[in-house]
């Protein structure tokens, strides 16, 4: 079996080749990534060397690129995981999220048909759902919950799913989409909250709570997505969304505390900052369908999770020292400079 397995350098991405070829040792994984600011190569080098791994640098919305790459390879499934994914740098320049995450995601797709690839599964995002008010604790989000997007990196992500399954419906190209809740774990980069808050808590710095930090995510081990993605792909029925979280909802002011007590830090970091705009109030998903349909649980409860996170950037400061430097310097200036 050979996987297409793009943005393979990024967070979950990384997280997945190691899960499939632990899991699958007799696949061959075909990572494809344009290594842009949040794709890391040393991320994956303990794989490089694995004869059943190829790294691939290239561009999703290259279509002579990806046309070549599928021309060598013949892949029998695609796994799209290749985006920009952070709502905040979709707020200060939407226009690359609407070329990696739409023209790149058709790029893909058209190169999919013209192989007969058997499988093409979209990674989406719960966030194309929109929000849910903070006082109905008894809504979630199921896969019949209408799209209403609130950033520009939702609505990038949701005009994807929509033409995901356009091509399923059009061209009976065999597809699945997967709406995943906010995801935790190893390699996850510093511009998102747990890392971010992880790493400026060792050094002191003021931890930047945007609004009143009572907003609400839906936290997942990464790894445990992994293997939802990994079921689905295998069992998951052609031209279905599945949503995939673990009942699992934090406040982020929460999580910030918690980082603080188990790094031995002051709580007087913290620091409220002005909100982002158009910010979600809360997530959370209904796992029913991949639970009742698949057998998917997740199976790392939040609080052993954590821990483990904290300790692997504990760990591993060798990974993200070089990564808080350059670009991301300049990011970080231009988003918190003021703040
Ligand atoms: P990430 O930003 O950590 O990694 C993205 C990867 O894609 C990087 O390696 C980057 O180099 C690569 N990439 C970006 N543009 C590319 C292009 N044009 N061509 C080829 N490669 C390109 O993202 P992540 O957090 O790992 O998210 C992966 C996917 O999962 C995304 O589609 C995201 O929307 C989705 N998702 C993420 C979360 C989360 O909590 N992180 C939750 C739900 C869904
Ligand atoms: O400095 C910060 N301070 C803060 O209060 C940052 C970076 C974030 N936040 C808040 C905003 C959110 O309510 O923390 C929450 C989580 O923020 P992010 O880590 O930026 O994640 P979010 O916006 O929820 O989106 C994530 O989950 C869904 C991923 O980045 C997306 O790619 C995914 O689709």
């Amino acid at each position: 079996m050979n996987i297409i397995v793009t943005g393979g350098a990024g967070f979950i991405g990384s997280n997945f080749v190691f899960h499939m070829l632990k899991a699958h040792p007799d696949y061959r994984i075909i990572c494809l990534d344009k290594l842009t600011y949040a794709g890391n190569l040393s991320t994956l080098e303990p794989v490089m060397d694995n004869p059943n791994f190829r790294f691939v640098k290239a561009d999703i919305c290259d279509k002579e690129a990806v046309d070549k790459l599928f021309a060598e390879e013949k892949p029998d499934i695609v796994v799209n995981f290749a985006a920009e994914s952070h709502v905040d740098r979709s707020i200060e320049n939407p226009q690359i999220f609407l070329e990696t995450n739409i023209i790149g995601t058709s790029v893909l797709m058209d190169a999919s048909r013209k192989y007969g690839v058997k499988r093409y599964h979209q990674v989406s995002t719960d966030e194309v759902y929109g929000d849910l008010p903070l006082d109905r604790p008894d809504l979630f989000f199921t896969e019949n919950t209408p799209i209403h997007t609130s950033s520009p990196y939702s609505s990038s992500k949701a005009g994807a799913d929509l033409l995901v399954l356009a091509y399923h419906r059009t061209y009976g190209l065999p597809v699945t989409l997967s709406r995943c809740s906010n995801n935790y774990g190893p390699y996850h980069f510093p511009e998102k909250l747990i890392p971010l808050m992880i790493i400026r808590a060792l050094h002191d710095e003021s931890l930047p709570v945007y609004g009143d930090g009572l907003n609400v995510r839906d936290w997942l081990y990464v790894e445990d997505h992994c293997k939802a993605i990994d079921l689905i792909i295998h069992n998951g029925k052609v031209g279905e969304v599945y949503n995939v979280g673990g009942h699992n909802e934090m406040a982020n002011i929460d999580i910030v505390k918690l980082i603080l007590k188990e790094l031995g830090k002051s709580e007087d970091l913290i620091t409220y900052v002005t909100d982002r705009a158009g910010h979600d109030r809360r997530y959370a998903i209904d796992p029913t369908k991949i639970h009742n349909d698949l057998g998917w649980l997740p199976e790392t409860k939040f609080a052993d999770g954590i821990v483990k996170t904290i300790k692997w950037y504990l760990d591993n400061e060798s990974w993200w020292q070089p990564i808080i430097s350059g670009e991301y310097q300049n990011y970080y200036e231009k988003m918190y400079g003021d703040k």
